[in-house]
């Protein structure tokens, strides 16, 4: 089992997940670089929030807000992806220093973006997707849901192709909370094997998303962040055993404490006195 950890750095006003204390360049920065020393093996810069009903974000104020956190990062030797659905934002990211594309929408939302990334060097992760955030609940109706995402993530990985972009440089995400609500979620992790199946690298990202919050809530009281912090520790540690070949967290300190944690006692197999 090994599997990277992909450090999260929002620079939107309106991000749930961390009340948009990052929004200046500068302090999205010092996040990622703080990121970066508690062992994140990817940052993940994003301008535009896509938190259940979130509307979207003109593609140059999004760019503004990305490019010269991307530069920085990069400059500091991180490995950096673009979160954007937009392909001048990740043309303008990838020319900062970027070298993943991190699509939510798979190339759907924008007809440019994967022949963009195909006159580049750069990596894609391809996420399942139905439709924006505004309304993705609207399109939660599967007849078997992982059977479904790896059909039409099976379907994305083509269009990638057909774009010209080698399959080596072809990530999936399953897309865990876009157009899924609750238990589809649950379902979709169980299948892990099977969108494995699909031969290209997986990423999830579970993290302090809200069917965590609901499961933790089942129980009663309140799902702080910490509490959804240590779920997704173990919802990390889950995927990697399930062949994830990164996760996407906001808080790396503790995934990474739990994946070691996790690969410890694999080793211990091979330990002899
Ligand atoms: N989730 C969010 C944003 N970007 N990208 C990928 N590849 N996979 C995800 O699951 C994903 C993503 C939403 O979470 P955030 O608003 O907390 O960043």
């Amino acid at each position: 089992m090994s599997c990277l950890v992909m450090g999260i750095v929002n620079v939107t006003p309106d991000s749930f997940s961390d009340g948009g204390r990052f929004l200046a360049a500068d302090a999205a920065i010092a996040h990622g670089l703080e990121l970066r020393a508690q062992g994140a093996h990817l940052l993940d810069v994003g301008g535009e929030s896509t938190r259940p009903g979130a509307e979207r974000v003109d593609a140059a104020v999004e760019r503004d807000r990305v490019v010269p956190v991307v530069r920085a990062l990069a400059q500091a030797g991180a490995v950096v992806s673009i979160d954007t659905m937009n392909a001048s934002t990740a043309l303008a990211a990838l020319e900062a220093g970027a070298r993943i594309v991190n699509d939510v929408s798979g190339g759907l939302a924008d007809p440019g973006m994967l022949s963009a990334v195909a006159g580049t060097d750069a990596e894609i992760v391809v996420q399942h997707w139905r439709g924006p955030s505004a309304d993705m609940y609207a399109r939660a109706a599967y007849d078997d849901i992982v059977e479904d995402v790896a059909t039409e993530l099976a379907r994305r990985i083509d269009a990638a192709l057909s774009a010209g972009i080698p399959a080596g440089r072809i990530i999936v995400d399953p897309g865990i909370g876009f157009g899924k609500k609750g238990a589809q979620n649950w379902a979709v992790l169980h299948g892990m094997p099977r969108l494995a199946a699909l031969g290209h690298r997986v990423l999830v990202g579970t993290s302090r998303k809200r069917f965590l919050t609901e499961t933790l809530e089942a129980r009663g009281g309140e799902a702080t962040v910490d509490r959804r912090d240590l779920a997704t520790a173990v919802t990390s540690v889950l995927a990697a055993q399930s062949g994830a070949w990164a996760v996407r967290v906001h808080d790396v300190a503790a995934t990474v404490d739990a994946l070691d944690v996790a690969m410890q006692w694999e080793s211990g197999a091979t330990w002899t006195s």
